[in-house]
Formats: structure tokens, C-alpha cells, sequence
């Protein structure tokens, strides 16, 4: 990352676009909200383009609901990213993650800015801001905001948002991500105005009667144990998300329910959708699920949380994956 070279580019307002991936988790919208209200505090205009819609429990980082959704309002996204001057691309390291926003991101002309803490980033960025170790892109962009020199703007907001993209992506602060300079972040945070148990409550206090319901049923009836004790694996079908009125975010999290097993060294969730199905992937210590995910599963990630996908049905998917995990603890 050149630094006066960014410099040099904001001498002057620009018109910015700032992308993330899809299915918006805390960190995408948080990371993309503290950058685009810094930069709009410097009288650039700013557009946050999202590729599909994020979980209510995130609205309230948008509160006056400036961020575009591609697939409701293709020509507006289209339209901005073609007048753009700047393009940041936060939190997804390929733009096979950004779905029908990438071909327009392809066929721009503008400035291109990658701050990402996944492995193996696609070449084709002006600026690469790349660090598999951040914790978040959120802490990358509190990095970014205060080496440009642009650490006075951050305010009570911009810190909240920042907070939620690093709060979420470490479970809290105890994935083995969380670092000393994670926690000096935190503190710099609270400084400038943030309350942590304000953001938590938001988060994570706004739950749904039905959300609760469908976890429980997850829980109690699809839960199961690998023969090895070494891997949990939870599941719901298309028809159990149905029953419950699934809503989209439910499942958040529900992964971590079975690496909290003792003795569990390797956690899945896997949703069924139409015609597919979604895998989450969790794991302690030396378990490579990016590595995993990747050879079999049509996905990637970190080393200890990835995501994948198959075309096929949950039982399908099952079988599949009990031949991966056979393989893996012989
Ligand atoms: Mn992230």
C-alpha cells in the first residue's frame, strides 16, 4: 500500500464507491460505513454498494439508508461505479464474491483500493491492503483511516462501526486472531466516544422469538457428532427453515455451538437453499477449512472459518461431506 500515492488521489473531493460481499456480515457493513462516512466528512460523495441485502440487526450502522443493494436497484449501483473515480473493494478478496456487481467493477476505469484480511487477494488492485492476520478488514480500515492521516473523523459513529466489524469477526474478541493491538484498537475506540455494551445489545440483543425456536430445533434434533468426536456438524433443511420463518441471518453464528464441544476440532452448519447447499466451516488450532473448503466444498475462507457451497440436495451434501471427514480423521 503507497500511501501518498491515496494521498495524492484525495487532494481533491472524488466521487467514491465502496464494495463488499455478498450476503453482508457485520465487518462488510461496519468497515463500509467507517470509510464512507469518514470520506463523506471530507466532501467526497460517496456511494456503499452492497450485492444483496444484510441483516436487519446491521440497519441501524445506515440510519438514514444511503446504501445501495445491487440486485434491487442494478441501474443506480451501475451507474455509480461507472461515474466513480475511486473504487474500494473491502472485506472479499475476489470478485467472485461481489456476484453482478463484478463485471461492473471489471469494466471500470477507476482507481482501484483492496484493504482485505483474506488469503490470496486477486491481482488487478491499484492498492492492496492486505493483512490475513487483521483480525477484521474493520481494524484495517481503522488503519488505513489513521495512516492517511484522517484519525480526527473518527467520531462516536464512525468507532461504532469499526467496534461491530471487529466485535463480530473475532467472536467477541476470543478467536486466536484477537491480538494485543486488537484490544489497543478497542481501547482507542472507547476514546473517541464508543460504549461497547451499546453495540453488543444491538448486535447481538435482537433476536426473534421464531430465531430462537428455529436454533433450538437445530440444536436438539440435527446436531451430530462425527464417530471420531472430533467433528460436529449441524444442519437444516429447506423445509425446517420454512417451518420456523427463517429469516435471513437466523443461522448466524449457529456453527460455533458445535465447535464449542469439547474435543471438537472441526464444526460445520450446513443450509439447504434451492437447489444447493450453503456450508459454514469452523475450526480449532491446525484444521485448515480454507484448505478443506476449497479442495471440496467450491468455497474458501480463513484457516479456522471458511464457507463453501454444493448443488445439490442436503442429503447429498451429508454424504459428501461424510466422505471429507472420513478422509480427514481416518
Ligand atoms: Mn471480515
Amino acid at each position: 500500500m503507497n500511501y501518498s500515492n491515496i494521498k495524492s488521489v484525495f487532494e481533491r473531493p472524488k466521487k467514491v464507491v465502496i464494495t463488499t460481499h455478498k450476503s453482508p456480515d457485520g465487518d462488510a457493513i461496519g468497515s463500509s460505513m467507517a470509510l464512507g462516512v469518514v470520506l463523506r466528512k471530507l466532501r467526497n460523495s460517496v456511494s456503499v454498494i452492497v450485492p444483496d441485502s444484510f441483516p436487519q440487526f446491521l440497519n441501524w450502522m445506515d440510519p438514514e439508508s444511503t446504501i445501495l443493494i445491487d440486485d434491487q436497484s442494478p441501474i443506480e449501483c451501475g451507474l455509480a461505479i461507472s461515474e466513480a473515480d475511486v473504487v474500494f473493494s473491502l472485506d472479499y478478496n475476489t470478485l467472485s464474491r461481489i456476484g453482478n456487481v463484478a463485471p461492473k467493477i471489471e469494466a471500470s476505469k477507476a482507481y482501484k483500493i483492496l484493504i482485505d484480511h483474506h488469503l490470496f487477494p486477486d491481482s488487478g488492485f491499484d492498492e492492496v491492503l492486505s493483512d490475513t492476520s487483521a483480525s477484521s478488514t474493520a481494524e484495517l480500515i481503522y488503519d488505513f483511516i489513521c495512516q492517511m492521516g484522517w484519525g480526527e473523523y473518527i467520531d462516536k459513529g464512525v468507532s461504532e462501526c469499526i467496534y461491530t466489524g471487529i466485535m463480530t469477526d473475532t467472536g467477541s474478541f476470543r478467536f486466536s486472531s484477537t491480538k494485543a493491538s486488537t484490544h489497543r484498537i478497542a481501547a482507542d475506540l472507547m476514546d473517541k466516544g464508543l460504549v461497547p455494551s451499546d453495540v453488543h445489545q444491538r448486535i447481538y440483543d435482537t433476536n426473534s422469538f421464531s430465531r430462537m425456536k428455529l436454533i433450538g430445533h437445530a440444536l436438539s434434533s440435527n446436531l451430530i457428532l462425527h464417530k471420531s468426536g472430533k467433528a460436529a456438524i449441524i444442519s437444516l433443511s429447506l423445509k425446517e427453515k420454512n417451518k420456523f420463518g427463517y429469516k435471513k441471518g437466523d443461522t448466524e453464528g449457529l456453527v460455533n455451538y458445535g465447535l464449542s464441544i469439547e474435543g471438537v476440532e472441526i464444526a460445520m452448519f450446513l443450509s439447504e437453499e434451492l437447489d444447493m447447499v450453503k456450508f459454514s466451516f469452523r475450526s480449532k488450532g491446525n484444521v485448515d477449512v480454507n484448505e478443506i473448503a476449497r479442495a471440496n466444498f467450491n468455497g474458501g475462507g480463513h484457516r479456522n472459518a471458511a464457507g463453501g457451497r454444493l448443488d445439490c440436495d442436503l442429503d447429498g451434501a451429508m454424504q459428501k461431506l461424510n466422505e471429507v471427514l472420513n478422509e480427514l480423521f481416518i
